[in-house]
């Protein structure tokens, strides 16, 4: 269904105090979901997860207050769906960067709201106005999971006659109390590409800690991260699926002073983890393959458990 007739959403998909379609900020259609272990709010502009709230936690996911909500600008925070590149464009650098599936409102196909669990699948295919972007025939599906944990599963299709390359993202931008007191685990043996300084670099060997701008991409790596967050006393494992490279950033003050849609002070509560398939993990697919990339989010009381 059509992305933006809320009446319309609600009457095919709304289950009262589970699933309830409203009109946001930007006249953006927003879902938010509800059950018994948290709630999720998700907008089919760009298939975009705004929030995420398990039970009894403050918020998981960082939302710029300086974010707009226009189409064709992307939304600062959540999780914004990088696709059908990551990055800028290797064709042509005057593309949007991270691609234009965050640009755009995708369709809803369903909806599924139970007191433990619940689901959203949304939908872009391509047309013309994708086909001005990438001359490619897709089928693009976001399915997420609202449990005991968050999982959040990008699917492509290739439906066209040949083949095509692929990078991506799932471009997560987590809350944390302080960015000082935070320590990121899972990376400590993994090399990664300086996208500060264009340099590949040797793996750290120590949990990673931001005291500067950090803009990194782990390379050849499946495994988890846990965010060990001292301030808010919490810590969020970070898992994936269907990805070999793993983006950290956080802008810090010079890169954040130059985001309009970002408040100078505001990296001290955010870093963006990403499961990715970027750099040497891009993704070939031939005609009717498909590949999917996930990444699943759990959140535990106590940074040091
Ligand atoms: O994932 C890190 C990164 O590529 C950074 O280089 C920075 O550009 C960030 O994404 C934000 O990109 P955006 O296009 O959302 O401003």
């Amino acid at each position: 269904m059509e992305s933006t007739d809320i009446d319309l959403l609600n009457k095919q998909f709304a289950a009262p105090g589970r699933a309830t379609f409203r009109t946001g900020p930007g006249g953006f259609p927003i879902l938010t979901l509800a059950n018994a272990h948290g709630t999720l709010e998700i907008t089919t502009y760009g298939g975009h997860v705004l929030s995420y709230r398990p039970a009894g936690q403050k918020p998981t996911l960082f939302i710029s207050r300086e974010s707009t909500y226009i189409p064709g600008k992307p939304i600062r925070g959540g999780i914004p769906v990088c696709w059908p590149w990551f990055g800028p464009s290797a064709d042509d650098p005057a593309l949007p960067m991270h691609g234009f599936a965050r640009l755009m409102f995708w369709s809803v196909d369903a909806v599924a709201a139970g007191a433990d669990q619940s689901e959203v699948r949304l939908g872009l295919r391509d047309d013309e106005r994708t086909r001005k972007f990438w001359p490619h025939a897709f089928e693009l599906a976001l399915h997420v999971v609202l449990g005991k944990n968050l999982a959040v599963e990008l699917t492509t299709r290739n439906t066209g006659t040949g083949p095509f390359v692929l990078t991506e993202a799932l471009h997560t931008y987590f809350a944390v109390g302080d960015i000082g007191r935070v320590a990121i685990e899972g990376l400590e043996q993994t090399p990664y590409f300086d996208s500060l300084t264009r340099l590949p670099m040797p793996a750290e060997k120590a949990p990673i800690a931001i005291r500067s701008e950090v803009d990194r991409v782990y390379v050849d790596t499946a495994d988890d991260c846990l965010i060990r967050d001292a301030a808010l006393d919490r810590r969020i494992r970070v898992a994936k699926r269907g990805s070999r490279a793993s983006v950290v950033w956080n802008p810090w003050i010079e890169k954040s002073k130059r985001m309009p849609d970002f408040g100078d002070d505001e990296y001290h509560g955010m870093v963006c983890i990403e499961a990715a398939n970027a750099r040497d993990d891009a993704i070939v697919l031939a005609p009717g393959q498909s590949h999917t990339l996930a990444q699943i989010l759990s959140v535990g009381a106590g940074a040091d458990a």
